[in-house]
Parts: structure tokens; C-alpha cells; sequence
């Protein structure tokens, strides 16, 4: 008896164990990560992440090394209509979009966003224009937004579509499974202990640390699961990469 509770506890352990295992393995070895093979930067991504584990966390640093000036870049002030609507009524009646390969599309609320479990970091934003600054961010973590959506199999890429546009092109940007569920990729909505300012993206930006500057897209409105970043504008993954050739994978 006692020998057979013993066997029935070993498999429920090693279920368990197997279990882990395999939802681990799923993320390393997830379409995002093969897919990745085919893009024309690949050889830089398996090397970095050769170098760096893709588990390990960014620096970050204390409140007394934080930059006492954090300069906007890039853009700074969308002109599109509808986001002026929002920022002039502070977003109240503003919603991120969550669809695509989804199970349950989503339109978050700001409020929903700031009840969620929140995620504070010092880090530094590395632009490669040659600038850095130290600055502290906080939101909800961007892996449990897209579980509470919850991704379908053949999900491989998050799109972050933002209300910005150079000229009459939208910026986007977009990120693997696997930076995507990293825990220090955040959906910030505060900036240095205030709501974040509107030329750094208000109401909500991404904020994954082991990306460049141009990955952290501002001003987020949508963000759209895809297998694929082949059908979407120039196809190489984000505005930048459409548009000066920076690699897709700007990982530091
Ligand atoms: N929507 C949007 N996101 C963007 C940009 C932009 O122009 N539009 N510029 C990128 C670049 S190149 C940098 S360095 C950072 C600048 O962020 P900051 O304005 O908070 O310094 O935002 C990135 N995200
Ligand atoms: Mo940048």
C-alpha cells in the first residue's frame, strides 16, 4: 500500500515536473524563435542570446542614479485626431486593443491596466543615436496581458501599433514570445513616479529592457498577435527596421 502511494506520488511528481518541462520548452523552442531563422538578421539573435541567457534580467539601478533629465526622441506629439480626443479627456474612455491570434480579443481600460498586478524598474533606455538615460517605469507585466487574452497555438509575434506616424506612415514595432513574456517587458504607464508624459508615450508604452531605444514603442494602441511580420507595412518587424535597416532583434 504504502509502496504504491509512494509509486502514485513519484508520477504525480514527475507529471508534474514533465509538466513545467514542456511548458518551458514550448516558449524556448516556440514557432517565434524558429521563425526567427528565416528573418535576414537571425545570426545576431542566437548569438546574443548565446552570450546572454534569455531568462536573465536587465541591470537596474537605484533612485540615485536615475538621470535628472530623460530627453523625448523620435516622435513626440501625435496629430492623429482621434488619440487628441483621448489625451484631452486623459484617457478616460481610451482602451488598448488586444486581438489577432487571441483566444479573447480585449480593450483594456487604462484603470484595468493600473489594477493589474505592476512592475517597477530603473533601467537604462540605450537610443542608438548615442544617448542614454536612466529612468524608473512601472505597469503591469506585458506576459499577463497576453494571458489574460490568452494566445492561440500558432501566435508568434506581439505588434505594437502606435498613433504616431512619420509623415503618413503609422510606427509599430514589434517582439518574440519570448521578450514578450520576459518579466522585466512592462506596458509602463508611469515615468519616474508621474503618469507618463505624453512626448514619452502617454498613455502607455512598451518598456522591454533588453531592447534599443526604438523597440520601446510609444503611444501603444493596439497590439496584435500575428504568426507572421511578413504581411505588415515594409515587413521587417517595425518602423525603423521598415525604413534605415536597424535589425529587428536589437538586443543589448
Ligand atoms: N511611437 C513611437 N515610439 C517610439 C519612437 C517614435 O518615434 N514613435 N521613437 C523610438 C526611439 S528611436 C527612442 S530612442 C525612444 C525614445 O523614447 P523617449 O521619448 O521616452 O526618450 O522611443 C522609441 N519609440
Ligand atoms: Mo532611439
Amino acid at each position: 500500500m504504502s509502496e504504491r502511494r509512494f509509486t502514485r506520488r513519484g508520477a504525480l511528481a514527475a507529471g508534474a515536473g514533465g509538466l513545467l518541462v514542456s511548458a518551458c520548452d514550448r516558449l524556448n523552442e516556440s514557432p517565434a524563435v524558429r521563425g526567427l531563422l528565416e528573418q535576414a538578421d537571425a545570426l545576431h539573435m542566437p548569438a546574443q542570446r548565446l552570450i546572454t541567457p534569455q531568462g536573465a534580467l536587465a541591470r537596474e539601478f537605484s533612485e540615485s542614479q536615475m538621470s535628472p533629465v530623460f530627453r523625448a526622441n523620435g516622435n513626440t506629439a501625435p496629430n492623429d485626431p482621434a488619440f487628441l480626443r483621448h489625451a484631452a479627456s486623459g484617457f478616460a474612455q481610451w482602451g488598448l486593443q488586444v486581438d489577432g491570434l487571441v483566444r479573447a480579443p480585449l480593450a483594456l481600460p487604462l484603470a484595468a491596466l493600473q489594477a493589474m498586478p505592476q512592475r517597477t524598474q530603473i533601467t537604462r533606455h540605450d537610443c542608438v543615436e548615442g544617448w542614454s538615460a536612466i529612468g524608473k517605469w512601472q505597469g503591469p507585466q506585458l506576459g499577463a496581458v497576453l494571458a489574460l487574452a490568452g494566445l492561440l497555438p500558432a501566435a508568434r509575434y506581439a505588434v505594437f501599433h502606435c498613433a504616431d506616424r512619420f509623415g503618413t506612415t503609422p510606427y509599430y514595432e514589434s517582439i518574440d514570445l519570448t521578450d514578450a513574456f520576459h518579466p522585466q517587458t512592462i506596458l509602463a504607464w508611469r515615468m519616474n513616479d508621474r503618469p507618463l508624459p505624453l512626448a514619452h508615450g502617454a498613455p502607455l508604452r512598451l518598456r522591454a529592457e533588453k531592447q534599443l531605444g526604438y523597440k520601446q514603442a510609444k503611444f501603444v494602441m493596439r497590439i496584435e498577435l500575428t504568426s507572421t511580420l511578413a504581411g505588415l507595412y515594409g515587413g521587417k518587424g517595425g518602423y525603423w527596421e521598415d525604413h534605415s535597416g536597424y535589425q529587428w532583434y536589437a538586443g543589448i
